[in-house]
Protein backbone atom coordinates (compact mmCIF):
# COMPACT_ATOMS: atom_id res chain seq x y z
CA UNK A 1 0.00 0.00 0.00
CA UNK A 2 2.77 2.42 0.80
CA UNK A 3 5.16 1.47 -2.20
CA UNK A 4 2.29 1.96 -3.99
CA UNK A 5 1.52 5.82 -2.91
CA UNK A 6 5.01 6.55 -3.21
CA UNK A 7 5.11 5.02 -6.86
CA UNK A 8 1.35 7.32 -7.41
CA UNK A 9 3.22 10.30 -5.56
CA UNK A 10 6.73 9.77 -7.85
CA UNK A 11 4.33 9.69 -11.05
CA UNK A 12 2.72 12.31 -9.83
CA UNK A 13 5.73 14.35 -9.83
CA UNK A 14 7.26 13.24 -13.40
CA UNK A 15 3.94 14.91 -14.91
CA UNK A 16 4.50 17.95 -13.05
CA UNK A 17 8.16 18.49 -14.22
CA UNK A 18 6.47 17.66 -17.49
CA UNK A 19 4.23 20.03 -17.35
CA UNK A 20 6.65 22.30 -16.29
CA UNK A 21 8.77 21.78 -19.01
CA UNK A 22 5.72 22.69 -21.25
CA UNK A 23 4.55 25.14 -19.86
CA UNK A 24 6.21 27.68 -17.98
CA UNK A 25 5.58 28.38 -14.16
CA UNK A 26 3.43 31.44 -14.15
CA UNK A 27 6.01 34.76 -13.59
CA UNK A 28 5.59 36.47 -10.32
CA UNK A 29 4.22 39.78 -12.04
CA UNK A 30 1.72 37.80 -13.52
CA UNK A 31 -0.13 36.84 -10.35
CA UNK A 32 -2.49 40.19 -9.72
CA UNK A 33 -4.76 41.51 -12.35
CA UNK A 34 -3.03 45.10 -13.59
CA UNK A 35 -4.82 47.56 -12.18
CA UNK A 36 -7.71 49.17 -14.67
CA UNK A 37 -5.67 52.41 -16.29
CA UNK A 38 -2.04 51.07 -15.88
CA UNK A 39 -2.15 50.84 -19.40
CA UNK A 40 -0.17 53.67 -21.88
CA UNK A 41 -1.49 56.02 -23.41
CA UNK A 42 -3.47 56.53 -19.99
CA UNK A 43 -6.89 56.65 -20.27
CA UNK A 44 -9.21 59.96 -20.09
CA UNK A 45 -11.57 58.46 -17.32
CA UNK A 46 -11.31 55.58 -14.81
CA UNK A 47 -13.54 53.79 -12.23
CA UNK A 48 -12.06 50.47 -10.48
CA UNK A 49 -13.84 48.25 -8.65
CA UNK A 50 -16.23 45.63 -8.49
CA UNK A 51 -15.07 41.97 -9.60
CA UNK A 52 -12.50 40.84 -12.12
CA UNK A 53 -13.11 38.64 -15.28
CA UNK A 54 -10.84 36.02 -15.92
CA UNK A 55 -10.69 34.66 -19.24
CA UNK A 56 -10.93 30.94 -19.40
CA UNK A 57 -11.29 27.70 -21.55
CA UNK A 58 -15.08 28.45 -22.09
CA UNK A 59 -15.16 32.46 -22.81
CA UNK A 60 -16.65 33.14 -26.43
CA UNK A 61 -16.14 36.38 -28.05
CA UNK A 62 -19.32 38.05 -28.95
CA UNK A 63 -19.94 41.15 -31.62
CA UNK A 64 -23.99 41.24 -31.05
CA UNK A 65 -25.32 42.05 -35.19
CA UNK A 66 -22.32 41.43 -35.92
CA UNK A 67 -20.68 43.99 -38.78
CA UNK A 68 -18.23 43.16 -41.20
CA UNK A 69 -15.82 45.64 -39.12
CA UNK A 70 -16.83 44.66 -35.92
CA UNK A 71 -16.45 40.82 -36.23
CA UNK A 72 -12.76 41.72 -38.26
CA UNK A 73 -11.84 43.39 -34.68
CA UNK A 74 -13.29 40.61 -33.06
CA UNK A 75 -11.24 38.41 -35.57
CA UNK A 76 -8.05 40.76 -34.27
CA UNK A 77 -8.64 40.04 -30.54
CA UNK A 78 -8.46 36.24 -31.08
CA UNK A 79 -5.81 36.62 -32.87
CA UNK A 80 -4.10 38.40 -30.07
CA UNK A 81 -5.39 36.06 -27.63
CA UNK A 82 -5.27 32.48 -28.60
CA UNK A 83 -1.78 31.78 -28.62
CA UNK A 84 -0.33 32.57 -25.16
CA UNK A 85 -4.03 31.48 -23.37
CA UNK A 86 -4.22 28.36 -25.58
CA UNK A 87 -8.40 28.76 -25.56
CA UNK A 88 -10.52 28.45 -28.07
CA UNK A 89 -12.03 31.82 -27.82
CA UNK A 90 -14.87 31.52 -30.37
CA UNK A 91 -16.20 34.23 -32.51
CA UNK A 92 -20.21 34.26 -32.29
CA UNK A 93 -22.63 37.15 -33.29
CA UNK A 94 -25.29 36.08 -30.56
CA UNK A 95 -25.72 38.60 -27.95
CA UNK A 96 -25.22 37.83 -24.43
CA UNK A 97 -23.81 39.78 -21.47
CA UNK A 98 -20.83 36.97 -20.47
CA UNK A 99 -17.33 36.64 -22.29
CA UNK A 100 -15.55 39.56 -24.32
CA UNK A 101 -18.29 41.57 -26.04
CA UNK A 102 -17.46 43.67 -28.50
CA UNK A 103 -20.55 46.16 -29.10
CA UNK A 104 -20.85 48.89 -31.85
CA UNK A 105 -22.84 51.74 -31.51
CA UNK A 106 -26.33 51.48 -28.90
CA UNK A 107 -26.48 53.37 -25.69
CA UNK A 108 -23.31 52.62 -24.30
CA UNK A 109 -21.73 54.26 -27.43
CA UNK A 110 -23.43 57.50 -26.52
CA UNK A 111 -20.52 60.68 -27.29
CA UNK A 112 -17.51 58.28 -27.71
CA UNK A 113 -16.59 60.14 -30.87
CA UNK A 114 -14.43 58.13 -33.93
CA UNK A 115 -12.68 56.91 -31.82
CA UNK A 116 -13.43 56.61 -28.19
CA UNK A 117 -14.43 53.26 -26.10
CA UNK A 118 -16.05 51.93 -22.72
CA UNK A 119 -14.11 49.23 -21.33
CA UNK A 120 -16.52 47.34 -18.68
CA UNK A 121 -14.89 44.86 -16.58
CA UNK A 122 -16.69 42.31 -14.56
CA UNK A 123 -17.64 38.96 -12.84
CA UNK A 124 -19.13 37.41 -16.10
CA UNK A 125 -17.32 39.13 -18.69
CA UNK A 126 -15.64 42.49 -20.32
CA UNK A 127 -17.69 44.52 -22.91
CA UNK A 128 -16.13 47.22 -25.06
CA UNK A 129 -18.37 49.59 -26.69
CA UNK A 130 -17.84 52.27 -29.55
CA UNK A 131 -19.71 54.13 -31.49
CA UNK A 132 -17.32 53.15 -34.43
CA UNK A 133 -14.91 50.02 -35.54
CA UNK A 134 -11.83 52.16 -34.69
CA UNK A 135 -13.13 52.72 -30.92
CA UNK A 136 -13.16 48.95 -30.68
CA UNK A 137 -10.24 48.52 -31.76
CA UNK A 138 -8.85 50.57 -29.61
CA UNK A 139 -10.97 49.64 -26.59
CA UNK A 140 -8.72 46.23 -27.79
CA UNK A 141 -5.38 47.60 -27.20
CA UNK A 142 -6.65 48.77 -23.48
CA UNK A 143 -7.78 45.20 -22.97
CA UNK A 144 -4.45 43.46 -24.38
CA UNK A 145 -2.61 45.49 -21.79
CA UNK A 146 -4.76 44.68 -18.64
CA UNK A 147 -3.62 41.21 -19.31
CA UNK A 148 -0.38 39.88 -18.60
CA UNK A 149 2.55 40.46 -20.35
CA UNK A 150 3.21 36.85 -21.08
CA UNK A 151 0.48 37.33 -23.28
CA UNK A 152 2.71 38.19 -25.93
CA UNK A 153 4.57 35.35 -26.17
CA UNK A 154 3.16 33.47 -29.05
CA UNK A 155 3.17 29.76 -27.53
CA UNK A 156 0.63 28.49 -24.39
CA UNK A 157 1.54 30.24 -21.43
CA UNK A 158 0.50 29.40 -17.82
CA UNK A 159 -0.76 32.71 -16.18
CA UNK A 160 -4.21 33.92 -15.05
CA UNK A 161 -5.94 35.95 -17.71
CA UNK A 162 -7.48 38.63 -15.08
CA UNK A 163 -8.93 41.58 -16.13
CA UNK A 164 -9.65 43.80 -12.87
CA UNK A 165 -13.38 44.94 -12.38
CA UNK A 166 -14.17 48.72 -13.56
CA UNK A 167 -15.10 51.23 -16.48
CA UNK A 168 -13.21 53.04 -18.35
CA UNK A 169 -14.33 56.04 -20.52
CA UNK A 170 -11.90 56.96 -22.94
CA UNK A 171 -11.31 58.97 -26.42
CA UNK A 172 -8.69 60.81 -27.69
CA UNK A 173 -7.28 64.72 -27.28
CA UNK A 174 -5.83 64.70 -30.55
CA UNK A 175 -6.74 63.09 -34.16
CA UNK A 176 -3.83 63.10 -35.38
CA UNK A 177 -0.67 60.92 -33.31
CA UNK A 178 1.30 59.93 -36.15
CA UNK A 179 4.25 58.32 -36.71
CA UNK A 180 6.57 59.14 -39.55
CA UNK A 181 9.07 55.71 -40.92
CA UNK A 182 12.33 57.52 -43.33
CA UNK A 183 12.25 54.70 -45.64
CA UNK A 184 14.65 56.61 -48.29
CA UNK A 185 17.57 56.55 -46.45
CA UNK A 186 17.85 53.01 -45.51
CA UNK A 187 14.94 51.04 -47.39
CA UNK A 188 13.03 48.88 -45.13
CA UNK A 189 10.48 45.40 -46.69
CA UNK A 190 6.91 45.36 -46.41
CA UNK A 191 7.64 43.17 -43.85
CA UNK A 192 9.56 45.48 -41.97
CA UNK A 193 7.13 48.39 -42.32
CA UNK A 194 4.25 45.77 -40.80
CA UNK A 195 6.14 44.94 -37.95
CA UNK A 196 6.53 48.32 -36.87
CA UNK A 197 2.34 49.21 -37.62
CA UNK A 198 1.83 46.36 -35.39
CA UNK A 199 3.69 48.29 -32.62
CA UNK A 200 2.00 51.58 -33.40
CA UNK A 201 -1.29 50.15 -32.88
CA UNK A 202 -0.69 49.25 -29.63
CA UNK A 203 -0.11 52.55 -28.38
CA UNK A 204 -3.45 53.77 -30.39
CA UNK A 205 -0.84 55.74 -33.33
CA UNK A 206 -3.54 56.32 -36.38
CA UNK A 207 -1.15 57.63 -38.97
CA UNK A 208 1.43 56.18 -40.55
CA UNK A 209 3.42 59.04 -42.39
CA UNK A 210 5.90 57.33 -44.84
CA UNK A 211 9.00 59.24 -45.82
CA UNK A 212 8.71 57.94 -49.28
CA UNK A 213 11.53 59.85 -51.41
CA UNK A 214 14.95 61.45 -50.61
CA UNK A 215 18.79 62.20 -51.75
CA UNK A 216 19.51 58.42 -51.08
CA UNK A 217 16.26 56.79 -52.49
CA UNK A 218 12.91 57.21 -54.35
CA UNK A 219 10.74 54.30 -52.97
CA UNK A 220 7.47 54.45 -54.50
CA UNK A 221 7.00 52.92 -58.40
CA UNK A 222 5.54 55.62 -61.00
CA UNK A 223 4.07 54.07 -64.16
CA UNK A 224 4.56 57.18 -65.66
CA UNK A 225 8.40 57.94 -64.65
CA UNK A 226 9.30 54.23 -64.23
CA UNK A 227 13.02 54.96 -63.27
CA UNK A 228 12.72 56.87 -59.99
CA UNK A 229 11.93 53.35 -58.41
CA UNK A 230 14.34 51.58 -60.62
CA UNK A 231 17.48 53.56 -60.70
CA UNK A 232 16.32 56.53 -58.46
CA UNK A 233 15.24 53.47 -55.53
CA UNK A 234 18.94 51.51 -56.21
CA UNK A 235 20.65 52.38 -53.07
CA UNK A 236 20.64 53.45 -50.26
CA UNK A 237 22.82 55.22 -47.59
CA UNK A 238 25.90 53.27 -47.28
CA UNK A 239 25.72 52.11 -50.57
CA UNK A 240 23.14 49.14 -50.16
CA UNK A 241 20.99 47.90 -52.78
CA UNK A 242 18.01 49.92 -51.08
CA UNK A 243 14.54 48.62 -52.73
CA UNK A 244 11.12 50.24 -53.64
CA UNK A 245 7.35 49.36 -53.35
CA UNK A 246 5.80 48.20 -56.23
CA UNK A 247 2.37 49.46 -56.35
CA UNK A 248 1.02 46.15 -54.90
CA UNK A 249 3.51 46.69 -52.07
CA UNK A 250 2.29 50.16 -51.31
CA UNK A 251 -1.44 48.57 -51.35
CA UNK A 252 -0.61 45.75 -48.79
CA UNK A 253 1.02 47.96 -46.72
CA UNK A 254 -1.84 50.58 -46.61
CA UNK A 255 -4.37 47.63 -46.09
CA UNK A 256 -2.64 46.10 -43.48
CA UNK A 257 -2.44 49.91 -41.82
CA UNK A 258 -6.11 50.29 -42.14
CA UNK A 259 -6.87 47.20 -41.08
CA UNK A 260 -4.82 47.95 -37.66
CA UNK A 261 -6.66 51.61 -38.14
CA UNK A 262 -3.85 53.79 -39.07
CA UNK A 263 -3.90 56.20 -42.13
CA UNK A 264 -0.91 56.28 -44.38
CA UNK A 265 0.54 59.84 -45.39
CA UNK A 266 2.56 59.06 -48.20
CA UNK A 267 5.49 61.78 -48.58
CA UNK A 268 7.32 63.00 -51.63
CA UNK A 269 9.82 65.50 -50.92
CA UNK A 270 10.41 68.61 -53.07
CA UNK A 271 11.96 70.73 -53.84
CA UNK A 272 15.00 69.63 -51.96
CA UNK A 273 15.72 66.51 -51.30
CA UNK A 274 15.41 65.14 -54.59
CA UNK A 275 18.59 63.91 -55.72
CA UNK A 276 17.20 60.51 -56.39
CA UNK A 277 14.77 61.90 -58.50
CA UNK A 278 17.39 64.59 -60.24
CA UNK A 279 19.53 61.34 -60.78
CA UNK A 280 17.21 59.05 -62.38
CA UNK A 281 15.87 61.77 -65.23
CA UNK A 282 18.59 64.34 -66.58
CA UNK A 283 15.82 66.99 -68.08
CA UNK A 284 14.58 67.63 -64.35
CA UNK A 285 17.98 69.62 -63.49
CA UNK A 286 18.59 73.10 -64.75
CA UNK A 287 21.61 71.87 -66.91
CA UNK A 288 20.46 69.14 -68.43
CA UNK A 289 23.14 66.91 -66.67
CA UNK A 290 21.76 64.26 -64.07
CA UNK A 291 24.21 64.11 -61.18
CA UNK A 292 24.54 60.71 -59.58
CA UNK A 293 23.26 58.36 -56.97
CA UNK A 294 23.85 59.26 -53.47
CA UNK A 295 24.94 57.05 -50.34
CA UNK A 296 26.10 60.08 -48.07
CA UNK A 297 24.12 62.05 -45.15
CA UNK A 298 24.53 65.53 -46.15
CA UNK A 299 21.40 67.65 -46.82
CA UNK A 300 20.45 70.49 -48.66
CA UNK A 301 22.27 69.93 -51.78
CA UNK A 302 19.65 69.28 -53.86
CA UNK A 303 17.07 70.94 -55.68
CA UNK A 304 14.20 70.71 -58.65
CA UNK A 305 14.54 73.11 -61.22
CA UNK A 306 11.74 75.81 -60.19
CA UNK A 307 11.56 77.59 -63.77
CA UNK A 308 11.45 74.78 -65.53
CA UNK A 309 8.20 73.83 -66.99
CA UNK A 310 9.13 69.94 -67.37
CA UNK A 311 9.11 69.92 -62.90
CA UNK A 312 5.68 70.50 -63.30
CA UNK A 313 4.76 67.86 -65.21
CA UNK A 314 6.54 65.27 -63.07
CA UNK A 315 5.19 67.00 -59.93
CA UNK A 316 1.66 66.36 -61.61
CA UNK A 317 2.06 62.93 -62.54
CA UNK A 318 3.72 61.69 -59.48
CA UNK A 319 0.97 63.46 -57.50
CA UNK A 320 -1.40 62.13 -59.84
CA UNK A 321 -0.70 58.59 -59.21
CA UNK A 322 0.31 59.01 -55.66
CA UNK A 323 -3.24 60.24 -54.84
CA UNK A 324 -4.83 57.32 -56.89
CA UNK A 325 -3.11 55.04 -55.07
CA UNK A 326 -3.36 56.57 -51.68
CA UNK A 327 -7.10 56.45 -49.88
CA UNK A 328 -5.76 58.81 -46.94
CA UNK A 329 -7.17 62.53 -47.32
CA UNK A 330 -3.56 64.02 -46.84
CA UNK A 331 -0.50 64.01 -49.14
CA UNK A 332 2.85 65.27 -47.18
CA UNK A 333 5.04 67.20 -49.89
CA UNK A 334 8.15 68.06 -47.93
CA UNK A 335 9.49 71.70 -47.83
CA UNK A 336 12.19 71.08 -45.35
CA UNK A 337 15.71 72.05 -45.72
CA UNK A 338 15.45 73.53 -48.94
CA UNK A 339 18.72 75.17 -48.87
CA UNK A 340 19.72 74.78 -52.22
CA UNK A 341 16.39 76.43 -53.62
CA UNK A 342 16.19 80.20 -53.33
CA UNK A 343 13.11 82.13 -51.27
CA UNK A 344 11.62 83.42 -54.14
CA UNK A 345 12.14 79.79 -56.29
CA UNK A 346 10.48 78.14 -52.85
CA UNK A 347 7.67 80.53 -52.48
CA UNK A 348 6.73 80.05 -56.50
CA UNK A 349 7.10 76.33 -56.53
CA UNK A 350 4.77 75.93 -53.60
CA UNK A 351 2.20 78.16 -55.36
CA UNK A 352 2.04 75.86 -58.02
CA UNK A 353 2.65 72.42 -56.14
CA UNK A 354 -0.29 72.89 -53.87
CA UNK A 355 -2.63 73.58 -56.62
CA UNK A 356 -1.58 70.12 -58.08
CA UNK A 357 -2.43 68.75 -54.89
CA UNK A 358 -5.87 70.25 -54.63
CA UNK A 359 -6.28 69.27 -57.86
CA UNK A 360 -6.01 65.39 -57.28
CA UNK A 361 -8.52 65.60 -54.46
CA UNK A 362 -5.73 65.66 -51.74
CA UNK A 363 -4.98 68.53 -48.60
CA UNK A 364 -1.72 69.70 -48.58
CA UNK A 365 0.72 68.57 -45.50
CA UNK A 366 4.61 70.61 -45.36
CA UNK A 367 7.08 70.79 -42.92
CA UNK A 368 6.92 73.79 -41.64
CA UNK A 369 9.22 75.56 -43.44
CA UNK A 370 5.94 75.58 -45.77
CA UNK A 371 4.77 78.39 -43.45
CA UNK A 372 7.29 81.05 -44.79
CA UNK A 373 5.58 80.47 -48.35
CA UNK A 374 2.20 80.68 -48.59
CA UNK A 375 -0.04 77.75 -47.34
CA UNK A 376 -2.87 77.15 -49.27
CA UNK A 377 -6.43 77.05 -47.78
CA UNK A 378 -6.61 73.81 -45.74
CA UNK A 379 -2.62 72.86 -45.92
CA UNK A 380 -0.84 71.80 -42.69
CA UNK A 381 2.05 72.50 -41.64
CA UNK A 382 4.60 69.97 -39.38
CA UNK A 383 6.58 71.61 -36.96
CA UNK A 384 9.91 69.95 -36.25
CA UNK A 385 12.05 72.81 -34.22
CA UNK A 386 13.49 72.63 -31.05
CA UNK A 387 14.95 74.46 -28.13
CA UNK A 388 17.42 76.13 -30.33
CA UNK A 389 14.95 77.70 -33.36
CA UNK A 390 15.02 81.16 -33.71
CA UNK A 391 11.87 83.48 -32.23
CA UNK A 392 11.36 84.53 -35.97
CA UNK A 393 11.20 81.34 -37.48
CA UNK A 394 9.05 80.39 -34.60
CA UNK A 395 6.71 83.49 -34.70
CA UNK A 396 6.40 82.55 -38.39
CA UNK A 397 5.17 79.26 -37.67
CA UNK A 398 2.60 81.07 -34.90
CA UNK A 399 1.21 83.48 -36.83
CA UNK A 400 0.55 80.51 -39.51
CA UNK A 401 -1.37 78.77 -37.15
CA UNK A 402 -3.17 81.79 -36.18
CA UNK A 403 -4.19 82.96 -39.73
CA UNK A 404 -5.37 79.02 -40.02
CA UNK A 405 -2.89 76.51 -40.87
CA UNK A 406 -3.08 73.72 -38.34
CA UNK A 407 -0.16 72.27 -36.94
CA UNK A 408 1.25 69.01 -36.39
CA UNK A 409 4.08 68.84 -33.32
CA UNK A 410 7.00 66.93 -34.19
CA UNK A 411 9.63 69.18 -31.46
CA UNK A 412 13.21 67.49 -33.07
CA UNK A 413 14.57 67.54 -29.45
CA UNK A 414 11.67 66.11 -27.80
CA UNK A 415 9.72 64.00 -30.57
CA UNK A 416 12.40 62.47 -32.83
CA UNK A 417 13.26 59.29 -32.05
CA UNK A 418 16.32 58.91 -34.68
CA UNK A 419 17.72 61.19 -32.06
CA UNK A 420 20.86 59.74 -29.28
CA UNK A 421 19.32 59.11 -25.78
CA UNK A 422 22.61 60.11 -24.48
CA UNK A 423 26.07 60.22 -25.79
CA UNK A 424 26.54 56.49 -25.26
CA UNK A 425 23.56 55.45 -27.69
CA UNK A 426 25.38 53.86 -30.74
CA UNK A 427 22.50 54.68 -33.37
CA UNK A 428 21.43 57.58 -33.89
CA UNK A 429 21.77 61.51 -34.46
CA UNK A 430 22.50 64.57 -32.04
CA UNK A 431 22.02 67.79 -33.99
CA UNK A 432 18.99 68.62 -32.14
CA UNK A 433 20.66 67.49 -28.85
CA UNK A 434 20.34 63.98 -26.67
CA UNK A 435 16.76 63.35 -25.97
CA UNK A 436 16.36 61.08 -23.24
CA UNK A 437 12.78 59.28 -22.38
CA UNK A 438 12.38 61.74 -19.58
CA UNK A 439 12.32 65.20 -21.87
CA UNK A 440 10.51 63.11 -24.68
CA UNK A 441 7.98 62.53 -22.63
CA UNK A 442 7.52 65.80 -20.27
CA UNK A 443 5.96 68.50 -22.77
CA UNK A 444 2.66 69.64 -23.35
CA UNK A 445 1.87 69.83 -27.25
CA UNK A 446 -1.34 72.29 -26.33
CA UNK A 447 0.93 74.99 -25.30
CA UNK A 448 4.42 74.00 -26.48
CA UNK A 449 4.65 76.65 -29.51
CA UNK A 450 4.37 80.27 -27.99
CA UNK A 451 1.58 82.02 -29.98
CA UNK A 452 0.33 79.18 -31.70
CA UNK A 453 -3.50 78.74 -30.36
CA UNK A 454 -4.47 75.48 -28.50
CA UNK A 455 -7.25 74.54 -31.39
CA UNK A 456 -4.79 74.59 -34.34
CA UNK A 457 -3.25 72.04 -33.04
CA UNK A 458 -3.83 68.45 -35.11
CA UNK A 459 -1.79 66.50 -32.89
CA UNK A 460 1.53 65.03 -32.78
CA UNK A 461 3.96 62.86 -34.80
CA UNK A 462 7.06 61.08 -33.69
CA UNK A 463 9.62 60.81 -36.78
CA UNK A 464 12.24 58.25 -37.33
CA UNK A 465 14.65 59.23 -39.69
CA UNK A 466 16.94 56.38 -40.87
CA UNK A 467 20.60 57.72 -41.49
CA UNK A 468 21.69 55.58 -39.10
CA UNK A 469 19.24 52.63 -38.82
CA UNK A 470 18.46 49.61 -41.13
CA UNK A 471 17.10 46.89 -39.50
CA UNK A 472 13.83 46.60 -37.43
CA UNK A 473 16.08 46.06 -34.31
CA UNK A 474 17.34 49.44 -34.95
CA UNK A 475 13.77 50.63 -35.54
CA UNK A 476 12.88 49.78 -32.10
CA UNK A 477 15.97 50.39 -30.23
CA UNK A 478 15.26 53.86 -31.23
CA UNK A 479 11.57 54.20 -30.73
CA UNK A 480 11.19 52.33 -27.51
CA UNK A 481 10.45 53.52 -25.01
CA UNK A 482 10.24 57.22 -26.27
CA UNK A 483 6.97 56.24 -28.74
CA UNK A 484 4.83 55.40 -26.53
CA UNK A 485 5.50 58.65 -24.70
CA UNK A 486 4.75 60.46 -27.49
CA UNK A 487 1.32 58.29 -28.31
CA UNK A 488 0.26 59.49 -24.83
CA UNK A 489 0.84 63.22 -25.63
CA UNK A 490 -1.28 62.15 -28.54
CA UNK A 491 -4.24 60.49 -27.04
CA UNK A 492 -3.93 61.30 -23.40
CA UNK A 493 -5.76 64.28 -21.35
CA UNK A 494 -3.34 67.02 -20.21
CA UNK A 495 -4.69 66.27 -16.47
CA UNK A 496 -3.20 62.31 -17.06
CA UNK A 497 0.11 64.27 -17.37
CA UNK A 498 2.49 63.08 -14.80
CA UNK A 499 6.36 61.72 -15.46
CA UNK A 500 6.20 59.96 -12.20
CA UNK A 501 3.10 57.74 -12.48
CA UNK A 502 4.04 57.48 -16.36
CA UNK A 503 7.58 56.09 -15.59
CA UNK A 504 6.10 53.43 -13.66
CA UNK A 505 3.24 52.58 -16.37
CA UNK A 506 6.28 52.53 -19.12
CA UNK A 507 8.29 50.27 -16.75
CA UNK A 508 5.70 48.01 -16.72
CA UNK A 509 5.40 47.36 -21.11
CA UNK A 510 9.37 46.19 -20.39
CA UNK A 511 7.82 42.92 -19.89
CA UNK A 512 5.38 42.73 -22.66
CA UNK A 513 8.26 43.81 -25.29
CA UNK A 514 10.43 41.00 -23.89
CA UNK A 515 7.92 38.47 -24.60
CA UNK A 516 7.37 40.30 -28.49
CA UNK A 517 11.06 40.51 -28.86
CA UNK A 518 11.90 44.05 -28.93
CA UNK A 519 14.99 44.94 -28.03
CA UNK A 520 14.44 48.43 -26.34
CA UNK A 521 16.98 50.68 -24.56
CA UNK A 522 16.86 50.38 -20.69
CA UNK A 523 16.37 53.91 -19.99
CA UNK A 524 17.85 54.51 -16.68
CA UNK A 525 15.19 56.73 -15.87
CA UNK A 526 12.67 54.51 -15.83
CA UNK A 527 12.34 51.54 -12.89
CA UNK A 528 12.37 48.60 -14.84
CA UNK A 529 11.29 44.94 -13.25
CA UNK A 530 14.60 43.23 -13.28
CA UNK A 531 14.92 40.92 -16.53
C1 LIG B 1 16.29 66.90 -40.53
S1 LIG B 1 13.55 67.23 -39.98
C2 LIG B 1 15.61 66.49 -41.66
C3 LIG B 1 15.90 65.19 -42.26
C4 LIG B 1 16.97 64.47 -41.52
C5 LIG B 1 16.78 64.66 -40.04
C6 LIG B 1 17.73 63.87 -39.22
C7 LIG B 1 13.45 67.40 -41.45
C8 LIG B 1 12.16 67.85 -41.90
N1 LIG B 1 14.54 67.14 -42.18
O1 LIG B 1 16.27 65.37 -43.60
O2 LIG B 1 16.90 63.12 -41.85
O3 LIG B 1 16.93 66.01 -39.74
O4 LIG B 1 17.44 63.97 -37.86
Amino acid sequence: MRRRRLLFSLLLAAAAGMGTAAVPPQPAADRDATPLGQVIPAPASVHSGGDPYTIGGRTVIRVPGGSGEARQVAGYLAGLLRPATGFALPVTAKDGRDGIVLRLGGRGAKGLGEEGYRLTSGGRGVTISAARPAGLFHGVQTLRQLLPASLETRSAQRASWQVAGGTIADSPRYGYRGAMLDVSRHFFTVEKVKRYIDQLAMYKINKLHLHLSDDQGWRIAMKSWPKLATYGGSTQVGGGPGGYYTKEDYREIIDYAADRYLTVVPEIDMPGHTNAALASYAELNCNGVAPPLYTGTQVGFSSLCVPKDRTYDFVDDVIRELAAMTPGPSIHIGGDEAHSTSHADYVAFMDKVQPVVAKYGKKVIGWHQLTGAHPAKGAVAQYWGYDATGAAEREQVAAAARNGTPLILSPADRAYLDMKYDKNTPLGLSWAGYVDTKRSYDWDPGSYLQGAPPESILGVEAPLWSETLSTSAHIEYMAFPRLPGIAELGWSPASTHDWETYKVRLAAQGPRWDAMGIGYYRAPEVPWPAK
